[in-house]
């Protein structure tokens, strides 16, 4: 399942997910020796959606892999949408190569016209393969890279009309319930000249009628619509409105909920009313699936997140699968997506590729994800060396992007040498991550760390950014506990949270925490930090969800605060 709700009432979807044959390509041959028309005899079958990293003896697999089956098309043009796969992606139609792209996690869209009605061969070749230099994630990150098509893939048949896109923006009055809608929708029409209306519905009524007389691909700006006596969307009102927009045989639905997010003197406003971030960081992550969580996971997860008392998620790291975001909509549960764009060295940064996919894969989060309601924060990058001229560069012009496309949600990023950044001025909110009592000093550093921030915001002209501690945390190895509560004992992790929580909701100037992290999860091969069981432990649920002590505390103090 790719979405909660219906995405088009008349174009025909069809799933593809299910088996696949698959085969690894350990030295890289498949494209030289064309495996696209002629795969090699032997292979396997796994699953769409899965992480192949998942099936037996490929735990450790990172590179190129292919990925081959049928599909019966009777239109001579479809739209075929992976949603999420891991690196490089290459897609054969017919033996042809139809599409590639860098980057997955909010997937791609391939148009492939002039089929003859029948049956069709499809070949994808995924590459996990990462380096230190210009991968977005590099090699070296704190997640495992997880290989495959890890998230459903469809086949649209498309008519002589396609609606393409469709962009809805607003501006809310809150107190007086009343929406203005600045609407866009791209069209395509591929036979002659098409005369029709564009009709939007707004929750199954008819909201307006444009026509249109459509040639080839063209975007048409609707003309500005008022709502009123809306519900607005909260915290505690997840109230949602569908949008429908029809075009002769063709439509597409996109869901929404209206709310004001904004900072304001120091906060963070959600419907002009200050809210407190109570959050955890979350990886979609887990030992039987990956990345490829299934919908009963995605769903436990969140029922365990509202259980703890939070009110928002980071996906940390990288955009999350668009159920997820579904559910925190329905749930009204507060998010922050960012891209994989982690702990960027200044070499990294400099490199033309980083700028380039780092730019393509905000424009593409944003677009994917504009409407959902939970998300409150675009998250530009993780702990990159922002202390340099190359990287306030890259922040800025990742900033700039994100403001052409969307003006409605704050921008922040997480740092993690907040003292020598140069680069806080480009941003709304000011994100931290830091693990003193771990991995520096101990805990009581907190404190004076904190008088140090607000200090180098003064100087930097900055005083009264609201602050976001955005990582901290405590390694447990689940079930160890002893009297002396020593590092890796439930005890520890448990005294560390319940005192960094309790000195973070008495700074004014602090607007919110998460947690590091949600559960605990698998790392990279390259990651050269000694964790037990190549684990990042942080979790305060165990890679099987079972809760650590700490989860009580925390739940005990978010409850409170
Ligand atoms: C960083 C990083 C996380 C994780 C964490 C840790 O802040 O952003 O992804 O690696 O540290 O556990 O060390």
């Amino acid at each position: 399942m790719n979405r909660l709700f219906a995405r088009h009432t008349k174009r025909q979807v069809q799933s593809l997910d299910g088996f696949w044959h698959f085969w690894t390509d350990p030295d890289d041959v498949g494209v030289d020796e064309q495996w696209f028309r002629q795969l090699p005899a032997e292979g396997r079958r796994v699953l769409v959606p899965s992480c192949w990293n998942n099936d037996l003896g490929l735990y450790d697999y990172e590179g190129p892999a292919w990925y081959a089956r049928t599909f019966h098309s009777e239109s001579e043009r479809v739209n075929l949408v992976f949603h999420g796969f891991s690196g490089q992606i290459d897609i054969y139609v017919d033996g042809m190569h139809a599409a590639s792209q860098y980057g997955g996690f909010t997937g791609i869209e391939v148009l492939v016209e002039n089929l003859k009605p029948g049956e069709h061969h499809l070949v994808v070749r995924v590459d996990n393969t990462h380096n230190n230099s210009n991968t977005i994630p590099l090699a070296r990150v704190d997640w495992f890279h997880y290989g495959g098509l890890f998230r459903g893939v469809e086949l649209q048949e498309l008519r002589d009309v396609w609606i393409k896109d469709a962009t809805i923006r607003y501006t809310l009055d809150h107190t007086e319930r009343t929406v203005q809608l600045d609407m866009q929708v791209v069209v395509q029409s591929f036979g002659s000249e098409l005369q029709k209306d564009l009709v939007v519905e707004v929750n199954g009524e008819s909201l307006c009628r444009v026509p249109l007389t459509v040639r080839g691909e063209m975007t048409v700006e609707i003309p500005r619509q008022t709502l009123s006596q809306v519900d607005v969307w909260d915290c505690g009102h997840p109230n949602l409105y569908m949008f429908r927009f029809a075009l002769a045989e063709d439509d597409l639905q996109e869901r929404l909920g209206f709310r004001n997010v904004g900072v304001e003197r120091g906060r963070l406003l959600l419907n002009g009313q200050p809210v407190n971030l109570k959050g955890v960081n979350r990886h979609e992550d887990h030992p039987e699936w990956g990345f490829a969580i299934p919908l009963h996971l995605m769903k436990k997860d969140l029922d365990i997140i509202k259980m703890l008392g939070c009110n928002t998620v980071r996906g940390s790291h990288y955009p999350n699968h668009p159920v997820f975001l579904d559910l925190l909509d329905e749930e009204g549960i507060l998010f922050w997506e960012e891209i994989p764009m982690w702990g960027f060295p200044e070499p990294a940064l400099a490199d033309p590729l980083t700028l380039q996919r780092g730019l393509r894969m905000h424009e593409a989060m944003v677009r994917r994800d504009i409407h959902h309601p939970a998300i409150i924060l675009w998250g530009l990058h993780n702990e990159v060396d922002t202390r340099t001229q190359t990287a306030f560069d890259l922040t800025q012009a990742f900033a700039e992007r994100i403001k052409s496309l969307d003006t409605s949600r704050p921008l922040t990023y997480a740092t993690n040498r907040p003292l020598d950044d140069i680069c806080l001025s480009l941003v709304d909110i000011i994100s931290v991550n830091k693990y003193f009592g771990w991995y520096e000093g101990s805990k009581e550093d907190w404190a004076e760390f904190l008088t140090d921030l607000k200090e180098k915001l003064r100087q930097d002209g900055l005083t009264g950014m609201p602050i976001i501690i955005s990582e901290f945390g405590a390694g447990a190895i689940y079930g160890d506990s002893t009297f002396e509560a020593p590092k890796w004992t439930e005890d520890f992790q448990t005294d560390y949270l319940a005192y960094t929580l309790a000195l973070f909701a008495d700074d004014a100037d602090v607007i919110g925490s998460y947690v590091w992290q949600y559960c605990d999860i698998r790392t990279a091969k390259e990651l050269d930090l000694g964790r037990p069981r190549s684990f990042n432990n942080k979790g305060i649920v165990n890679e099987y969800r079972k809760p650590k002590q700490a989860f009580w505390k925390v739940q005990e103090l978010y409850r409170r605060f």
